[in-house]
């Protein structure tokens, strides 16, 4: 006869957990149930992603993109001759087309970003476009240490104000571990900037949904990755900043009670909980620049668009 344990068991995935379910697991154990925004970056949430920087709310990308183009040249002047660039969560390759035109003696180009499926695909025609260059991707989450390619110098791209999305506690760790692997060179960082809430408000409550679909698709992913049973549509999107943290939160909201599983474990939500799903934290440009400092930095010129929306900064190492 069957043992009894083999009925009615639903199949488990073979191996260790992933980083994903022991992580979901922990944020919805806890209260308030909160979980990295890194999992957000699945293939199809960055290709969201890729579409929210093309929404008219959402300013960040056209900003940094506008100084990139008219800056390019002053800010490749700082990086040395024939360093490796490593770009950290480089996604889908566009703003650095403007640095690597801009550069006149570039050494190699290593692309550094969670979502293995899309930055490999990003690669592809960068690699076409610039015949003469190595690109040398790696597949990994940033935050942690990370084993590049040996090199005598190193600079740093990171744009985009994902530095917004780790905290300050979390984004001065990971500028003291960035400054230890950029010698003689240094880091050019994008950085969004305090403003009048309205316009962030819009930035993350865009009027096609886009950012909604988003957050959920960090439902719908643990619904395919790890067989949750989440009932996607009973969560609503819910984006705020908040003026005191200086960030915009984003959660998703359980508009009525519900029992979810994930990994063969329940887990109730009451009406109007809430899972907190990312920080956006926007900085004063010397805000931000004496969180460098604290990490190990020389701070040196920045670049700030007419409006004040956005900021890219120089750090010498
Ligand atoms: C990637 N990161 C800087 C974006 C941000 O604005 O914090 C992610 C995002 N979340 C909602 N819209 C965009």
């Amino acid at each position: 006869t069957m043992p009894l344990t083999a009925l009615n068991v639903p199949e488990r995935r073979s191996g260790p957990p992933s980083d994903f379910e022991r992580e979901l697991v922990a944020a919805l154990s806890a209260r308030p149930r909160s979980i990295s925004p890194k999992f957000f970056y699945d293939t199809a949430g960055s290709r969201l992603f890729d579409r929210i920087c093309d929404l008219p709310e959402y300013y960040p990308t056209r900003t940094e993109f506008g100084l990139l183009a008219d800056h390019g040249p002053d800010m490749a002047s700082h990086f040395a001759d024939g360093a490796d660039l490593v770009e950290f969560g480089a996604g889908s390759l566009t703003k650095v087309r403007l640095l690597l035109d801009a550069w006149e003696r570039p050494g190699r180009f290593i692309p550094v970003d969670i979502s293995a499926e899309h930055l490999h695909q990003s690669a592809a025609p960068l690699r076409a476009e610039y015949p003469g260059l190595e690109v040398l991707p790696i597949a990994a989450d940033f935050t942690r240490p990370l084993s590049l390619p040996a090199a005598e110098r190193r600079v740093g791209f990171f744009p985009g104000s994902s530095i917004g999305n780790l905290g300050p506690v979390a984004a001065v760790r990971f500028l003291r571990q960035a400054a230890q692997c950029l010698p003689g060179g240094g880091l050019l960082v994008g950085v969004d900037l305090v403003k009048d809430p309205a316009t962030l408000h819009r930035a993350y409550n865009d009027a096609a949904g886009v950012t909604a679909a988003f957050n959920r698709n960090l439902l719908v992913r643990a619904n395919r990755e790890l067989g949750a049973d989440f009932d996607v549509a009973a969560f609503d999107h819910y984006a705020f900043y908040d003026p005191l943290q200086q960030r915009v939160e984003m959660h998703l909201v359980s508009r009525r009670a519900q029992t979810v599983t994930v990994a063969d474990q329940c887990f109730e939500f009451a009406e109007g909980e809430s899972l907190h799903t990312e920080n956006s934290h926007k900085y004063t440009v010397e805000g931000f620049r004496q969180m460098a400092r604290r990490a190990g930095f020389t701070p040196g010129p920045v670049w700030v668009d007419d409006a004040r929306l956005f900021s890219v900064h120089w750090l010498a190492t």
